[in-house]
């Protein structure tokens, strides 16, 4: 069976926090922090720049779930009130949003869903899953599920849904990717505190055929997968964070958000997105030049430059390779799926593309697209 992505749904927050912003409120804290360093005679932590993270990342702003509380100098974390258990979840109401927009650029109706996948890099919970949650919420028939794989968990969901499709085990299946990513943010680690921000993607995946073909959908030639162990991109909140304190009844974060490496992140994930590019391709007798654009994964502008560069031979502009981390920083599994809704609409039929993400695991997920 051939399969397609028949719609994608985007949803991002209204409100913004520039670079200045952030480092203000980052720097307030530091000025207050160092003063308490000092009185215990220890080392004071450095103040963080704009100029640095504009040249280390290509990030310039980044929308998020809730501005007041990340930019409070004594909270440093959005405040995001407690629901109970009889309202809609805040990452099902997150993932809803795009998920509406993918029924609606299908033109498909809910009840015609025999498969959700709920697939993110900070899940909200271990059970009920997410995307059950969001099944019910929109009236979809079947199954759901939740999975993850950092920021490829969007690509292992079409990888997946792919190959469900294919089979014959599903007809048309819904991936929803709400990435809530300040919510397990550091504020306080100026390392980290400038490259995430919020925004939740969704997209249809079914069998061609199904109905009648419309242009502007993308037939899906094939799906990959690579993963190799490593810490250097980590987080270890979990149930198990707890138990290592002398109060288990306090959930105690330091050290359990988000940490990386992340100048041998750099390293290795360009060495390795280029290698998984030229082979993934070269699977389907394509290589770098026959594709008309990549969509590639939004963390860091110059670490994509050079992954283009290897794999190219040559340098690649922004209309080969389109960005949005520049307006939306790094929105974990949900930025290249973000940089395809916005650059597609003048892609001609036959022209190929590439989705690929790059995430912690270390994991690799690559989509050959054909524009129908
Ligand atoms: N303000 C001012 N100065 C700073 C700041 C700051 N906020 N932060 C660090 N510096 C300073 C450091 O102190 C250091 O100075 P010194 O040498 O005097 O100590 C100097 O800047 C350089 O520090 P780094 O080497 O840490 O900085 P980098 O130039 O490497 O930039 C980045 C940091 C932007 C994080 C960069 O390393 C990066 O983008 N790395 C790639 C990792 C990444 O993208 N992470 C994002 C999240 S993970 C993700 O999305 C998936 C990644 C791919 C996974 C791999 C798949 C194979």
């Amino acid at each position: 069976t051939r399969t397609a992505i028949a719609g994608i749904g985007v949803s991002i927050p209204q409100t913004a926090i520039s670079n200045d912003e952030l480092v203000a409120s980052y720097n307030a804290w530091a000025g207050k922090e160092n003063a308490r360093r000092a009185a215990r005679g220890e080392e004071p932590v450095r103040e963080s720049s704009s100029d640095f993270i504009q040249h280390a990342s290509g990030i310039l702003n980044r929308h998020v779930y809730e501005r007041d509380g990340i930019l409070d100098p004594e909270r440093m974390a959005p405040y995001i009130p407690a629901r109970s258990d009889e309202e809609l979840s805040v990452l099902a109401e997150f993932g809803l949003s795009a998920a509406r927009r993918a029924l609606g650029d299908a033109g498909t109706k809910a009840e015609d869903i025999d498969l959700i996948i709920c697939s993110n890099s900070h899940p909200q919970r271990p059970y009920p899953a997410l995307a059950i949650e969001i099944q019910q919420a929109l009236g979809a028939r079947g199954a759901a599920f939740d999975m993850g794989l950092g920021c490829s968990s969007a690509l292992a969901a079409l990888h997946v849904a792919t190959n469900l499709v294919r089979s014959g085990a599903h007809r048309r299946i819904l991936v929803v990717v709400p990435e809530l990513v300040t919510s397990h943010l550091d504020f306080r680690d100026r390392q980290t505190h400038f490259i995430f921000g919020d925004a939740a993607v969704a997209f249809m995946v079914e069998a061609l055929g199904e109905r009648e073909e419309r242009a502007g959908r993308f037939e899906i030639i094939g799906t990959s997968l690579w993963t190799q162990f490593s810490s250097n991109i980590r987080t270890n909140f979990g149930h198990l964070s707890r138990l290592a304190q002398d109060d288990p009844s306090v959930l105690n974060m330091e050290g359990n958000l988000i940490k990386q490496v992340g100048n041998k992140v750099f390293k290795e994930v360009t060495v390795a997105g280029h290698q998984f590019i030229v082979d993934f391709l070269a699977g389907f007798d394509h290589t770098p030049q026959t594709m008309r654009r990549f969509w590639l994964h939004q963390a860091n502008a110059r670490m994509n430059a050079m992954i283009l560069k290897l794999a190219f031979g040559e340098e690649v502009g922004s209309d080969r390779a389109p960005m949005v981390l520049d307006r939306l920083g790094n929105t974990a599994a949900a930025g290249a799926v973000i940089a395809l809704e916005e650059n597609h609409r003048d892609m001609k039929t036959g022209e190929y593309g590439l989705l690929c993400a790059f995430g912690a695991g270390y994991s690799i997920g690559g989509a050959l697209l054909r524009m129908m």
